[in-house]
């Protein structure tokens, strides 16, 4: 009961790093010797110290004979900052509680091993699945390769996301947008098209000013992190004139062939194989998790919204629905071409219901 209490709270305390983190995991943690709580931290920003380091800095030499609660296992290797087990070992820490391991091959049960191997008591799966829930991301990555896959949609409803003209803005309320900014702001990027680009002219970045207090509050230095954004751009149609080509944050564009434009250098252009007569879907999830993108945020139009679903690459749908009725002349959700029967449809289970402002986000996992 006491151990799940103090993971409980170094759980809270790795929430705190969810919009600045990226690529690395979040992480809490707690020391404490006796029934006090004698140090605290978690990790801030990729190449700072970790959650560990920042407890221990805190408990000084009150972390001799304390036992250190951490959401994750702790490191074992070298990689932009030194191994937390070795400094766990060397402040003298007696027993270590972790709520899941590392899936990290650099580490995967080492940091464990160490620790035991130094005489340290040492344990892990205590909240495990609140653990896990905190880096989806990051853990999906380091078991596939991928990156977690979120399809935002936003409709009518009865399901409709435009009028037959194209004239779609604002189906959702403010306070739709207000809630789609904080999943952007999460997210490591957002995956959109050329063909909203072009019709639309998103900017697709996170505006301090929509974000909620406490959202805003969580970035340690005050500059908001802008995700990467990644447009499927398979004819090259996205031009240096574009509105979010000028915008703060890095632009990739997934092509089959670079241009020869002057490009600014926040604009690369990914080579990605074509499909049949798209780009190949997994292809390019593949190409963003070696480049340590955990999770992707998706925005785009019932076409690419469709095509993802077909790939079976969706791990989790988030649809705002607004109460209006578009009509039997409206365009649809998804495009789901040739599907004839039942039992080919997509199925999904509902995860989350809430309500927000006018409109209800239904949150659903793929069956
Ligand atoms: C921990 N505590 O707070 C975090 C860990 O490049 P580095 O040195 O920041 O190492 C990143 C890796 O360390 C990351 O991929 C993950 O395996 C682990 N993250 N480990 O003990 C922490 N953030
Ligand atoms: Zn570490």
């Amino acid at each position: 009961m006491r151990d799940e209490f103090y993971m409980a709270r170094a759980l809270e305390l790795a929430r705190r790093g969810q919009f600045t983190t990226a690529p690395n995991p979040n992480v809490g943690c707690v020391i404490v010797r006796g029934a006090e709580i004698v140090g605290e931290g978690w990790h801030q920003r990729a190449g700072e110290p970790h959650a560990e380091v920042h407890a221990l800095r805190m408990a000084g030499e009150k972390a001799n004979g304390a036992t250190a609660y951490v959401t994750l296992e702790p490191c074992s290797h070298l990689g932009r900052t030194p191994p937390c087990c070795d400094a766990l070992i060397a402040a003298g820490v007696s027993r270590v509680v972790a709520a899941m391991q590392d899936p990290n091959p650099e580490v995967a049960g080492r940091g464990l091993y160490r620790l035991k191997q130094a005489g340290i008591e040492v344990s892990h799966g205590l909240m495990m699945s609140e653990a896990e829930a905190l880096n989806r991301g990051f853990l999906k990555r380091m078991r596939t390769g991928f990156p977690f896959v979120q399809l935002k949609l936003g409709a009518s409803l009865d399901g409709r996301t435009a009028m037959a003209s194209g004239e779609s803005q604002w189906i959702t309320s403010v306070q739709a947008r207000q809630d789609v900014q904080r999943f952007r702001a999460r997210s490591a990027a957002i995956l959109s098209t050329s063909a909203t680009v072009l019709a639309d002219n998103p900017s697709l970045t996170v505006r301090e000013e929509e974000l909620d207090s406490e959202t805003r509050a969580s970035y340690p230095q005050g500059e908001i992190r802008q995700p990467v954004r990644v447009i499927i751009d398979r004819h090259n149609r996205v031009t240096p004139q574009q509105r979010l080509i000028g915008l703060p944050g890095e632009t990739w564009l997934a092509r089959c062939q670079p241009d020869e434009q002057p490009w600014p250098e926040s604009v690369q252009q990914l080579c990605v194989p074509a499909l049949a007569d798209r780009l190949d879907l997994v292809a390019l999830l593949m190409a963003l998790g070696k480049r340590q993108i955990n999770s992707l945020w998706v925005e785009a139009g019932a076409t690419m919204a469709g095509a993802l679903l077909k790939a079976g690459v969706v791990d989790e749908l988030v649809v705002y629905l607004a109460p209006k009725l578009l009509g039997n002349e409206a365009r649809g959700l998804c495009a789901l071409p040739g599907l004839a029967h039942l039992a080919d449809a997509p199925d999904f289970i509902f995860s989350d219901i809430r309500q927000v402002g006018p409109d209800l986000r239904l949150t659903l996992t793929p069956r």
